[in-house]
């Protein structure tokens, strides 16, 4: 098969000194960190739409990039190029997992018997490509929120056809994903939220989300699928408001309708600043509630109030990422999704390779870094002294609830009132960590 990416290596490890723009400064593969690899610890995944199909088309104007890889768009014969596209993309990168929608991989058809063929025929391609490497299959998911169908939802409609179509394509995705060997399957809830209350009836549209996530769970470990379901929790956009809001409102609304055995969360950065929170607090909230399962890595811009799903570039973020994702013992199931898309003057596929590039190293020197933030223990340390009060006396009777309020006020009666606690230290272990970073 012809070669797409001409005249591109393959990426191969460069080190920080490299001047190279198409070689990796961090990203080493082979290199163990903290008792796994980095393509073990990492385990980065290319993601369909933004990669192959996104063209940087905008509200205000077409796109900019040529993904049409030699074939019309809106065939099949394009359908089968992105395939080899993405599979020779993911080799010169040395990418080992992928993610995609059903509408990605194939045109939808007017016959939702025919749009099912063709997702038989292209992933009997993406299989055989599959198994040339050993590439998988991260998660997959429908997209029921782009068709004009799903205008008021899918779980969420007032239309039972409606809801049954969504359930027709569940059902088809979760059939893909056990034929794949997927260990995922997310539900990231474009429409499932709403514009006004005034045609909304909430407690409704939430209680029918739940059942149809019920229907594929039980489908799902029917026909074999094994890896995780996942809500990827976003506040808004394209709705006003979007029921999954963050991970602490997504894992209550998992808990209240009994799916968290099968459910943990699929976390992007870019949702979780949109919802007014740092990346780190929405893993912090997942981790927490073991619930951390997968990660869609981009980043927004703080200055713009969208889903800009840029690749990751501020090394912070990425630290602070991997610190929540070492501690919590790292991914099994799941790994980082590059949901992130080029500029739109980043038209060449060279620019598709730089986009990764950066991604993936600053993912790597986030992970070398957290590795280093836990080896220097400092903040740590000072985590838990700060509490270290209530392991002992009165402070370790209240963690085992052995305690009474009459108790406690004898307590405060005898001792007066206490000082204040100690100091919280933010600036000096904002120092600390800067000393990690740089040195
Ligand atoms: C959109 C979401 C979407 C999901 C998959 O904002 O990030 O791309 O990851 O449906
Ligand atoms: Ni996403
Ligand atoms: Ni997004």
């Amino acid at each position: 098969m012809a070669e797409i990416f001409k005249g591109i290596p393959k990426i191969e490890f460069e080190g920080s000194a490299g001047k190279s723009e198409l070689s990796f400064k961090y990203y080493d593969a082979d290199k163990v960190v903290r008792g796994k690899t980095m393509r073990e610890q990492l385990k980065f995944a290319m993601a369909w739409w933004h990669n192959l199909s996104a063209t940087g088309q905008d509200m205000f104007g077409p796109g900019t990039a040529d993904k049409s890889f030699g074939a019309e768009p809106g065939t099949m014969a394009h359908a089968h190029a992105k395939v080899d596209a993405g599979f020779e993309f993911m080799d010169k990168l040395g990418i080992d997992y992928f993610a995609f929608h059903d509408v990605d991989i194939v045109p939808e058809a007017d016959d939702i018997k025919e749009t099912n063929r063709r997702l038989d025929e292209i992933t009997d391609h993406i299989k055989e490509k599959q198994a040339e490497r050993g590439v998988k299959l991260l998660w997959n998911t429908s997209n029921m929120f782009s068709n004009p169908r799903y205008m008021n939802g899918a779980g969420s409609t007032n239309s039972p056809e409606i809801f049954a179509f969504a359930a027709a394509q569940t059902k088809k995705s979760l059939e893909l994903a056990v034929k794949l060997g997927g260990s995922g399957f997310t539900f990231w809830g474009g429409r499932e939220g709403y514009e006004t209350l005034l045609n909304t009836d909430v407690k409704f549209e939430i209680e029918n989300i739940a059942k149809l996530m019920h229907l594929a769970v039980d489908y799902g470990r029917k026909i074999g699928f094994d890896g995780d379901f996942y809500i990827e929790p976003k506040p808004k956009e394209p709705m006003k408001h979007q029921y999954d809001f963050d991970a602490a409102t997504s894992i209550g609304f998992l808990r209240q309708y009994g799916l968290d055995k099968d459910f943990k969360l699929n976390i992007e950065a870019n949702h979780a600043t949109l919802a007014g929170h740092t990346f780190q607090h929405d893993l912090r909230i997942s981790a927490i509630n073991d619930m951390l399962g997968s990660v869609d890595a981009n980043q927004g811009d703080l200055l713009l109030g969208w889903d800009t799903d840029e690749f990751p570039f501020n090394i912070y973020d990425t630290t602070f990422a991997m610190y929540e994702i070492l501690k919590s013992g790292g991914f099994t199931n799941g790994g980082l999704n590059f949901d992130s898309k080029n500029r739109r003057p980043s038209t060449s596929y060279e620019d598709m390779f730089k986009a990764f590039i950066l991604g993936m190293d600053a993912f790597a020197l986030g992970l070398i870094k957290a590795d280093a933030l836990i080896e220097d223990g400092r903040v740590d340390k000072f985590v838990a002294d700060r509490y270290a009060g209530f392991s002992e006396g009165i402070g370790a009777k209240i963690r085992s609830g052995e305690t009474t309020l009459e108790e406690l006020a004898a307590i405060a009666e005898e001792k007066g009132a206490p000082a204040p606690a100690e100091s919280g230290n933010q600036e000096g272990l904002q120092s600390i960590v800067n000393q990690v970073l740089f040195g």
